[in-house]
């Protein structure tokens, strides 16, 4: 498509990687129907897979990375082979942690054909980092670093699989260079989807290296197969940024493709050749693809679920309920979603014992973290009202009796109940159950996506997003605070060094900037704005110093696409943001 042409040319928002890019094709999403706006993160999603786009970006479908993952494959094979010592680690942040976990359930295929488990993963944060926010562990690479050396103990071959969408988490660049000073045990690959060169540069505190140059050491060994860079490109996100999206999508099916070759109908892998590999690879992603389209094909459907006003709720059974916890944990840090009660939530069967994860259960850390159906039924069911929605999520291999129980409760509350629900009508699938196996990935993916849109454009129609922009993001690691500082200085078209002023007095909630605020580092700042609600509206609200707007103008973003030039009165911002916030009655108005 055009769209694809025009962000990925090398004059169209020159300084920022594909991933922070922001996308033409959504433009005007924030101005879009609920159909609309799933038309046009269908074509976003579409770009994933565009073979040819007239730009020097590597796609997913090219030789160059179908290749190079017919090499991971191969040593996937490998350890395999000899899994006593070995291990394959996913590790990743944010989202890239939680599919690093969700995708080493692969485990449970390998359970299946009698095979020792040897995927593993590590996520910034630990285990709470499954369920909700935790940014600035990604700032930390000593303890990517520790959490790699503790997981890998004793082992004597390790594949290493770190995922940074955006190439910039310096958690993930701690991992890979203690891979790069043990190269007897570890090989690895680094998975993300910007050119190396557009790899974030920016020092990290107390290293030597940053992103950039560990991707080009990689880059460098790659011509010798000691270590494995994919990193095609598949287009600026639908909400620049929220690498979530697509690049948790683009994540789920590179992984898949190379896994799938191992358990895929029984074959032994030892028996293909690079070549069966190579096309099994490609003969996968098509696969997908498809999968991406058939999902759209509910176009109207999914926009019905778009235009929800009060909590939503994801109850889902089997692996697939995973993904209705890792949508809902993702609201808060994109759209600044969490402010009140928490209004999404998602929940799995039977809680913990179902999700399999390293540190078991963790509903002592607060409700959000009680994640079985009993704990809908307990928390949640009997303040349900009409104005919540609830999305059931299931599949054939589900237990259909329990899915119309609990629908017939949650019935009894609020008529608005969907149901997102996978079966297959194919006589081969249903005689062969690895064959299911197989075609689930792709329902996960094609949940993934319904989830994803469901959420975007339900915060979307709430004002959170500004043209393609989240504008209430969370500013709590580096990556974070740059985004937001350059947003700020795109819409209120102001100088840098006044942005970054404007983003730290919304920050520590300040008149003027003292000696001590701007003496601190960032890790001092995003510490801070951990604790701070409505830091970017507020700071460009106070840019645009527009108050008069603000007061009439029923969201941030309305008051940004109504600006005004006057004086900055932070007082006056303060009295209205306070008065605003005692009278509001929709979570769309400046005092959210
Ligand atoms: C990791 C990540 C994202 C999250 C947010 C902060 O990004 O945690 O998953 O949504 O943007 O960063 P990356 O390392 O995969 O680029």
């Amino acid at each position: 498509t055009p769209g694809t042409k025009q962000s990925e040319s090398s004059d169209y928002e020159p300084s920022l990687p594909v991933t922070e890019k922001s996308n033409p094709l959504t433009r005007d999403i924030d101005r879009a129907s609920p159909s609309g706006i799933v038309g046009m993160l269908e074509a976003c999603d579409a770009q994933m897979f565009q073979r040819e786009t007239g730009t020097n970006y590597q796609r997913l479908f090219d030789d160059q990375v179908v290749t190079t993952l017919t090499e991971v494959a191969k040593r996937v094979e490998l350890i395999l082979k000899d899994p006593q010592d070995s291990l394959v680690v996913l590790s990743g942040c944010g989202t890239s942690g939680r599919l690093a976990f969700f995708i080493s359930r692969f485990n449970e295929a390998l359970k299946q054909l009698n095979r020792t488990l040897v995927y593993s993963y590590i996520i910034a944060g630990g285990d709470r980092a499954l369920l909700s926010s935790q940014e600035a562990p990604e700032d930390d690479p000593e303890l990517g670093m520790l959490s790699l050396q503790k997981v890998c103990e004793g082992k004597k071959r390790v594949l290493f699989i770190g995922v940074s969408c955006g190439l910039s988490a310096p958690f993930v660049a701690g991992q890979l260079d203690f891979c790069l000073q043990h190269p007897e045990v570890y090989t690895p690959v680094l998975l993300g989807f910007n050119p190396t060169h557009q790899a974030r540069d920016e020092p990290i505190p107390g290293c030597t290296f940053t992103f950039r140059s560990v991707a080009q050491r990689l880059q460098e060994l790659a011509q010798r197969r000691k270590a494995f860079l994919i990193n095609p490109a598949v287009g600026p996100e639908a909400i620049s940024g929220s690498s979530r999206m697509k690049g948790g999508s683009a994540t789920k099916i590179v992984l898949e493709v190379v896994f799938l070759l191992y358990i895929n109908k029984g074959i032994a892998a030892s028996k293909k050749t690079s070549c069966l590999l190579h096309s099994g690879i490609l003969q996968h992603m098509r696969e997908y693809e498809r999968a991406v389209e058939m999902t759209y094909q509910h176009r109207e459907g999914i926009a019905a679920l778009v235009e929800n006003e009060g909590g939503v709720c994801y109850l889902g059974w089997g692996p697939m309920a995973f993904l209705g916890l890792m949508d809902a944990s993702e609201c808060n840090p994109t759209f600044g979603a969490g402010e009140r009660k928490k209004r999404w939530r998602g929940f799995i069967r039977g809680g913990y014992k179902d999700l399999n994860n390293n540190e078991g259960p963790l509903s002592s850390l607060g409700p959000d973290f009680c994640i079985a159906h009993e704990d809908f039924l307990h928390q949640v069911l009997p303040s349900l009202t009409d104005r919540d929605t609830v999305l059931l999520i299931y599949t054939q291999s589900d237990d259909l009796h329990e899915v119309v129980n609990l629908g017939r409760k949650v019935r009894e509350k609020t008529s608005n109940i969907h149901a997102v629900h996978h079966r297959t009508d194919s006589v081969e699938a249903l005689l062969n159950k690895l064959c299911i196996f197989d075609t689930f990935w792709q329902w996960e993916l094609s949940t993934k996506l319904v989830l994803n849109a469901v959420s975007t454009g339900a915060h979307i129609l709430k004002g959170k997003i500004y043209r393609n922009h989240m504008i209430d993001l969370q500013v709590t690691n580096s990556k974070l605070y740059r985004r937001a500082a350059r947003l700020l200085q795109k819409l209120s078209g102001q100088a840098e060094t006044e942005c970054e002023g404007a983003l730290l007095k919304a920050i520590y909630r300040a008149d003027k900037l003292t000696e001590e605020i701007t003496s601190c580092d960032i890790t001092a700042h995003t510490q801070v704005a951990r604790s701070a609600k409505k830091v970017v509206p507020l700071a460009l609200v106070s840019l645009l110093t527009a108050h008069c707007v603000v007061a009439l103008a029923p969201s941030v973003c309305e008051c940004v696409r109504a600006r005004g030039n006057g004086p900055c009165d932070y007082k006056a911002l303060w009295v209205l943001n306070r008065t605003i916030q005692v009278s509001a009655t929709s979570t769309s108005t400046i005092s959210s």
